[in-house]
C-alpha cells in the first residue's frame, strides 16, 4: 500500500468523515454576518477552535481542511492549529486553491486558479503539518451550461493541481461541485454530473495521477433547488450511486460527499442511504461543511461563552454523519 493510499485510507475509515472547515474569510464572513457576529480573525479562532476540541473529533472526524488563516494560528492554549488536530487522530489537510473566477470567453461560468507558486505553497504546508489538501471546480446546470470549456479546463486544472500535491507526498481532494442552484431535474445533475467526472478522470489519467492516492470530493444526485420534480431520498441514492458506477474507476478509495446547500437532516439521510444501498467497492463518507457546522454555529453566536453546549451541538451532527457513513443512522438515533 502506498504512503498516499494509506493517508487517504486513515481519513476515511471506519465511518470517519471530513470536517470543511475551509471557509475563505469572505465565505466566513458571509456565514458570521448571517448569524450577526463581527468577523475577526479572532472569532474565525474561536469557533474553529471549539470545533476541533469536541470529543467527536477523536471517533468521527479523520480529517480536517483548513484555510490559509486557520492553519497559521494557535489556540488559546497556544498549540499550532495542525497540532491540535494531529493529536486528536484526524489528519490537518488545507484548501489550496485560491478560488473560482470568471472563465474568459464564457463569462457567466467559472474557472479555479491557483496553480502559479503553488509547488512552494505546497512545500510550506507540508511543514505546518497538512497531509492532504483541496480544490474546487464549480459547475452550473443550465440549457447551455457546463460548457465543454468550463468542463475540459476545470478538469485540466484539478489534474495539475493532482500531480504537485502527490509531488509533495499529499492527498488531493478533488472536488468538482455540479451546484444544486437552478429548476434543472435530477436526471440532468445525474447526465452533467457524470460528464463532468468522466473528465476529469481522463485529464488525471493523461497527467498520470496515482488514483489510489487521492479522495473524490463530488455532489449528489439531486434536482435543482427551484425544481419542481423533487426526487426521493432513495432515488437520490441509487441516481447518485449510478453516477459513481459510470464515471469513477475502480482504484479510487474512497468518495466524500459535499453537502451543498442540502440541510443538515438531507444531507445526513441521503448519506445512510447511499452507504445502506452502497454496491461499489469505494468507501463512502462526508466531506461536509454547512451540513456539520450550521446548527452549532447558530447557537455559539446566540450563545457566545457556552462553548460546552456548542460542542455538543456538533458532536452530535458529526455522530450522526458518522452512523450515515456505515448505513446505521436512523430517524430515532438523530432525536433521541
Ligand atoms: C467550507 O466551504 C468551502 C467553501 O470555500 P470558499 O470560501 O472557497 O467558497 C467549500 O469548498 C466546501 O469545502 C465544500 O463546498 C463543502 O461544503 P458544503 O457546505 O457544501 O458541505
Amino acid at each position: 500500500m502506498s504512503e498516499l493510499n494509506k493517508i487517504a485510507l486513515k481519513i476515511l475509515s471506519n465511518g470517519k468523515g471530513i470536517l470543511a472547515a475551509d471557509e475563505s474569510n469572505g465565505t466566513m464572513t458571509k456565514r458570521l454576518d448571517s448569524v450577526n457576529i463581527p468577523s475577526t480573525s479572532e472569532n474565525r479562532l474561536l469557533f474553529r477552535e471549539t470545533l476541533f476540541s469536541s470529543e467527536s473529533m477523536k471517533d468521527c472526524i479523520g480529517g480536517v481542511i483548513l484555510y490559509d488563516e486557520t492553519i497559521n494560528q494557535v489556540s488559546s492554549l497556544k498549540k499550532p492549529i495542525p497540532d491540535m488536530i494531529s493529536e486528536t487522530g484526524a489528519v490537518p489537510g488545507i484548501k489550496v486553491d485560491t478560488g473560482a473566477k470568471v472563465l474568459a470567453n464564457s463569462p457567466e461560468e467559472k474557472i479555479t486558479e491557483g496553480l502559479d507558486g503553488l509547488r512552494e505553497r505546497l512545500k510550506k504546508y507540508y511543514e505546518l503539518g497538512a497531509r492532504f489538501t483541496k480544490w474546487r471546480g464549480v459547475f452550473n446546470i443550465t440549457k447551455k451550461y457546463p460548457s465543454k470549456l468550463s468542463i475540459h479546463s476545470n478538469a485540466h486544472a484539478l489534474a495539475r493541481y493532482s500531480n504537485l500535491v502527490q509531488e509533495c507526498r499529499m492527498v488531493p481532494i478533488i472536488e468538482p461541485e455540479v451546484l444544486m442552484d437552478g429548476d434543472h431535474s435530477a436526471n440532468d445533475c445525474l447526465n452533467k454530473t457524470s460528464e463532468v467526472i468522466k473528465r476529469c478522470f481522463e485529464e488525471l489519467i493523461i497527467h498520470q495521477v496515482d488514483l489510489t492516492g487521492i479522495i473524490l470530493k463530488p455532489n449528489m444526485i439531486l434536482a435543482g433547488n427551484k425544481s419542481k420534480n423533487k426526487i426521493s431520498n432513495e432515488e437520490v441514492s441509487s441516481k447518485t450511486l449510478e453516477c459513481l458506477k459510470n464515471s469513477v474507476p475502480s482504484e479510487v478509495p474512497g468518495i466524500a460527499f459535499l453537502s451543498g446547500g442540502q440541510s443538515e437532516i438531507e444531507a445526513t439521510e441521503n448519506l445512510n442511504l447511499i452507504n445502506k444501498n452502497n454496491d461499489t467497492n469505494f468507501l463512502i463518507t462526508y466531506s461536509y461543511g454547512r451540513a456539520l457546522q450550521q446548527s452549532a454555529l447558530k447557537f455559539w453566536s446566540e450563545n457566545i461563552k457556552n462553548l460546552t453546549g456548542t460542542q455538543n451541538i456538533f458532536n452530535h451532527r458529526a455522530k450522526m454523519c458518522t452512523l450515515a457513513a456505515q448505513g446505521k443512522w436512523s430517524k430515532e438515533l438523530e432525536n433521541r
